[in-house]
């Protein structure tokens, strides 16, 4: 039976054993086919019409150690970019209040870090208790985590970590040479053993293959269990970053890998995350048909331009799309 003709709730089965060959005939197959699939994968655990909002603050900008070709915060590259050391406390709730007002259930606070020293973990974890106590969910991107300071974030009551696998494995050393694929995967492992919810994607446009894109998600789908939220970045270029002037992907692409996203991972939020203010108001619509529910919602992502609040609210409106609340089926 091919791809396109499964039967549908054997298509939404959890599946932690794809192999590549499948996820790549995923990624290949008609366009029509493959949407329609992806949307009937998506009606079996989410209501379609709901979409959750996450806003995002840079809790310490720039000065990164590390050399990540796509990142303006990096030590190493000469973008524009003006260094800020850790915030403080009542700063970062500030925001936090700010964008429960305009309808953000998540709060994600990332870091320019390679890793977190242990006194930027207990300011940080007053920054999740303080998140909390506004009603929101908490999530938190700081890099690498030793065992101790992931049992600290899991203490003071953190409901998600970030962090992307960015790209494949094979990939990955022409993107980052400071730190290796394992020890993505090492930290992924602790979040996850910790009990604290798994919030990892990448990054797609850096001049990856398909073949790249397809060992990425399988990678994804086929760890022990799949992460709660899946952010499928465009690469947002910026200038003086190494991955500046990388020809743009086909927007079609796009669409295809946020739908193998849906299929592979039925269960988790796929998230719409970099890159939405160079796409079409028509280009999100078919994202959302494809079965991304999840968006990053406010003015700024970190450090570059995402759409304005009134934006994404006219564009929900005109799909009738609601912003939803809870983060996991
Ligand atoms: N420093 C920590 C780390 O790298 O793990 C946390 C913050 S880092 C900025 C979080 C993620 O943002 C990266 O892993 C990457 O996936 C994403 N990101 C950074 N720059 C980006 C860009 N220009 N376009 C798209 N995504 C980007
Ligand atoms: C994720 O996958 N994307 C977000 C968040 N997790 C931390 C970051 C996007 C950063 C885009 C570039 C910037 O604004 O600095
Ligand atoms: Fe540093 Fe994170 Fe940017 Fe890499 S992605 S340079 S680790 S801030």
């Amino acid at each position: 039976m091919s791809a396109s003709q499964k039967p549908l709730e054997s298509a939404a089965t959890i599946r932690h054993d794809w192999q590549l060959h499948e996820v790549e005939a995923l990624l290949a197959l008609p366009f029509n086919d493959l949407i329609f699939q992806a949307q009937s994968v998506h009606r079996v655990y989410f209501d379609p019409n709901e979409v959750q909002v996450s806003s995002l603050l840079s809790i310490k900008t720039g000065s990164c150690s590390e050399d990540c070709g796509y990142c303006p915060q990096s030590a190493r590259y000469d973008s524009d970019l003006n260094p800020e050391a850790l915030m403080p406390v009542d700063a970062v709730l500030k925001a936090a209040q700010q964008a429960k007002e305009q309808g953000a259930s998540r709060f994600c606070m990332g870091a320019a870090w390679r890793s977190p020293k242990d006194r930027d973990i207990e300011r940080v974890v007053e920054m999740v208790q303080g998140v909390k106590a506004l009603g929101m969910e908490t999530c938190v991107t700081l890099g690498m985590l030793s065992d101790k300071q992931t049992q600290a974030l899991k203490d003071g009551g953190l409901d998600y970590y970030n962090h992307n696998l960015d790209t494949s494995e094979d990939y990955y050393s022409e993107i980052i040479t400071t730190r290796t694929y394992q020890d993505r995967l090492d930290t992924l492992e602790r979040v996850r053993d910790a009990g604290i919810n798994v919030c990892c994607g990448g990054i797609v446009g850096m001049g990856e293959s398909a073949t790249d894109r397809a060992k990425l998600l399988l990678q994804l789908a086929n760890m022990p269990k799949h992460p709660e939220s899946v952010p499928i970045n465009m690469l947002v270029q910026v200038e003086g970053t190494p991955l500046h002037g990388t020809e743009a992907l086909d927007p079609i692409v796009f669409v295809r890998t946020i739908a193998v996203a849906r299929i592979l991972m039925p269960q988790s939020r796929v998230r719409l995350s970099a890159g939405r203010k160079a796409m079409s108001d028509e280009m999100q619509a078919l994202c959302f048909l494809a079965g991304a529910n999840s968006i990053f919602y406010g003015d700024k992502l970190l450090t570059t331009d995402n759409p304005m609040t009134n934006h994404d609210q006219q564009l929900f409106e005109r799909l009738g799309v609601r912003m939803g609340g809870s983060s996991y089926a």
